[in-house]
């Protein structure tokens, strides 16, 4: 499934004087209408990617490591805020240099091991390099956000030749995706008093879904689960006890690459 969340904008829809220099104001929309341009091109480069192996696995094999995919381009009212939040001035040049997220990918998969599956198969040829990765599973944010983000760098075939972009892919499974978007939801939409409270319940509520996700993920490999149900000490047969311990507490990762990360969990690949 394929959700796309923002319209397009061109030159002809703006009123641009024939006669007249153009004013800077206008020399930004029309700037703007490029970069709306290209990284929608980039967007849709990367997209056309990710549903060849959404069809290949749908077709060829019992298990798809996608659930689906969103997208979306960033809206420009939401690029000038971000650019003047991080202090810069809104301008084209300011766009390519310090917004990476103009175009960006959900991929929702269905088990953790699909998050870094996609990963190895998104990055394991030339056609994109990861300019940066941040991993929200390994380590997640303060607010109990996960999910795995890769900014990679997209090339696209224009009349002038070949442009490199940023196209950001956050990798997340079904109940990173379902957290996400309710606490969104919750902490930014609602009209309700959004609490401290209300915060620390999130944070408990990703550990659970952190949880429901490893094991989840074992059911699925057959493996033993982590937790077992063991009767209490009046019989009762609700008491949860872990049967694992692992020296990641959050995730064991399955790709050798990853295990060698960085401690913090940022690994960032230089462009060169
Ligand atoms: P949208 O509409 O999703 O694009 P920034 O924080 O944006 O200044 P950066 O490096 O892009 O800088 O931040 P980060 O945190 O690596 O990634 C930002 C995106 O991750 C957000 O996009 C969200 O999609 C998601 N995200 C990060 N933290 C949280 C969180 O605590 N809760 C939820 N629900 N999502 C989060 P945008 O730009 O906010 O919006």
């Amino acid at each position: 499934m394929m959700i796309e969340k923002c319209g397009s904008i061109c030159l002809p829809h703006m009123k641009l004087s024939k006669d007249t220099a153009p004013t800077a104001e206008q020399e930004l929309m029309a700037g703007m209408v490029r970069v709306n341009h290209l990284f929608r091109s980039a967007l849709k480069v990367a997209v056309a990617q990710l549903e060849i192996l959404d069809e290949e696995f749908s077709t060829m094999y019992d298990h798809s490591p996608i659930h689906h995919i969103e997208y979306r381009l960033k809206t420009m009212d939401s690029i000038s805020e971000k650019l003047k939040r991080r202090g810069y001035e809104v301008t084209i040049d300011n766009i390519y240099a310090h917004i990476q997220d103009v175009a960006g990918i959900r991929v929702i998969c269905n088990y953790l091991d699909d998050i870094y599956y996609m990963r190895r198969l998104l990055t394991r040829t030339d056609s994109f390099e990861i300019i940066r990765e941040t991993d929200y599973i390994k380590n997640p944010k303060e607010s109990g956000y996960r999910s795995l983000h890769l900014i990679l760098d997209v090339p696209i075939m224009i009349s002038e030749g070949t442009l490199h972009l940023p196209v950001e892919v956050q990798l997340r499974t079904i109940a990173m995706d379902m957290w996400a978007s309710l606490e969104h939801e919750l902490r930014y939409k609602s009209k309700r008093h959004f609490s401290e409270n209300d915060a620390t319940r999130l944070q408990l509520c990703a550990e659970a879904i952190g949880e429901i996700d490893r094991e989840m993920q074992n059911i699925y490999l057959g493996e033993e689960p982590e937790y077992e149900a063991n009767d209490d000490a009046d019989g009762n047969p609700h008491t949860i006890t872990p049967t694992v311990t692992t020296a990641d507490p959050h995730f064991n990762c399955p790709d050798p690459a990853m295990a060698d990360d960085t401690t913090d969990g940022k690994k960032t690949v230089s462009l060169g």
